[in-house]
């Protein structure tokens, strides 16, 4: 019976979550970026081998990269963005080299994953991740002041965000600033609200058909590489998956992944099925993306949201919220049997928890909450197993 490959990110030898707590929690992989290594330059041999060797030395191996970050110029084709398209070809020759194969990457215009509230606290007294839609519009229209931005919403939703806005304090204000664009974990940028502006900027006259060519041409190059390197990529959803700051999204829904796909056919070019990102739109069907999209998906993040009628989420319990947890597992295990492989998954995120509530933890990516999501996971996946195959 093929099973999945349970991992944990690892932030490297920073992150207050240590590789025995990983361990500890049962994960037998590794999930990891060099976040030392500047955007766009290429990964050598020897940093990868340092840092592989660190996890090795702890039990545990280095499964998948997430992420091998696209530099801004490539997504915007501007400048010198041919040279940082073969630093990433290089970088895939060189993971290769250190036998790791799977490439986690994204291609979300100036902001990774995006929240508004990193602590939003739940009955139980966890704390969730949690996208509010009048803050961010409020941080839009009142912070930023981003020209034409009142345009993308409706009346009702301007004066919400008016009164949201004029309900904060300035303390208040300077936090929601912060966490929207300060840089969540993994995000690997950072902006002053001057540069996030100029950021936003460098994207006019790029609509989404511009973005979607240039996410293809950048495939195309760097396909016949992996493809001969043996090496899968995998790219990560829009989050949230739908346009925000007038920012073009193309990986929001299953027809934008298909379209990839028949774009690009070559095997190295594949989808990191990330539940919690898709998952905040109702008219994404998980369980049936998995087993449509099957043999393109080679990573698996497994988080829930729960969404409002307002556009409004947050992280839920990983086996509650909107995400039907028992389908998606259940189409896992029927993929993997029908092809044969075992695919790598790992808790995506978790709510800060326990003893975690004193200590100053990654945002989404504390301990305890991910030991328990994974803990979860592996019940889930082991019951169910059982009650197909044996
Ligand atoms: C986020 C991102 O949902 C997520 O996994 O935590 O850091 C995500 O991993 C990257 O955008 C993938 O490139
Ligand atoms: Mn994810």
């Amino acid at each position: 019976m093929y099973l999945t490959e349970q991992t944990w990110r690892w932030y490297g030898p920073n992150d207050p979550v240590s590789l025995s707590d990983i361990r500890q929690a049962g994960a037998t992989g590794v999930v990891t970026a060099l976040h030392q290594i500047p955007n766009g330059e290429v990964w050598t041999v020897e940093e990868i081998n340092k840092r592989k060797k660190i996890i090795e030395d702890a039990g545990l191996i280095w499964s998948v990269v997430e992420s091998v970050p696209v530099h801004e110029h490539i997504k915007t084709q501007t400048d010198n963005f041919q040279v940082y398209i073969d630093n990433y070809k290089q970088s895939l020759r060189n993971l290769a080299a250190c036998d790791i194969r799977v490439v986690t990457y994204n291609f979300m215009p100036v902001l990774d994953w995006t929240r508004t509230n990193l602590a939003y606290e739940m009955p139980d007294g966890s704390r969730a991740l949690r996208f509010e839609r009048a803050a961010m519009i409020a941080f839009d229209l009142f912070i930023l002041k981003r020209p034409n931005a009142e345009k993308e919403y409706t009346a009702q939703e301007i004066e919400k965000a008016k009164k949201r806005f004029d309900s904060m304090d300035e303390a208040e204000r300077q936090l929601i600033t912060r966490n929207i664009i300060a840089g969540l974990p993994g995000s690997e940028e950072s902006f002053t609200v001057a540069q996030f502006q100029e950021a936003l900027d460098r994207y006019q006259g790029i609509d989404a058909e511009k973005l979607r060519a240039n996410l293809i041409y950048f495939l195309r190059e760097i396909c016949p590489v992996a493809d001969e390197a043996s090496v899968q990529l995998v790219i990560h959803a829009d989050d949230p998956p739908y346009p925000i700051f007038g920012l073009p999204r193309i990986l929001s829904t299953e027809s934008d992944f298909v379209k990839l796909a028949e774009a690009v056919p070559n095997p190295s070019n594949g989808l990191c099925f990330c539940t919690g990102s898709f998952g905040v739109r109702a008219d994404n069907d998980l369980p049936g993306m998995i087993a449509r999209l099957g043999n393109r998906i080679h990573f698996v993040h497994l988080r829930s949201t729960q969404r409002d009628a307002e556009g409004n989420f947050y992280e839920a319990n990983h086996l509650e919220g909107d995400v039907d947890m028992y389908n998606v597992m259940k189409q896992l295990l029927l993929l993997q049997q029908r092809e044969k492989r075992s695919i790598t998954i790992r808790p995506d995120h978790g709510h800060q928890m326990v003893d975690d509530l004193k200590k100053k933890t990654n945002p989404g990516y504390s301990c305890i909450g991910r030991l328990r999501g994974l803990a979860e996971l592996r019940g889930l996946e082991m019951g169910i197993a059982k009650s197909l195959y044996y």
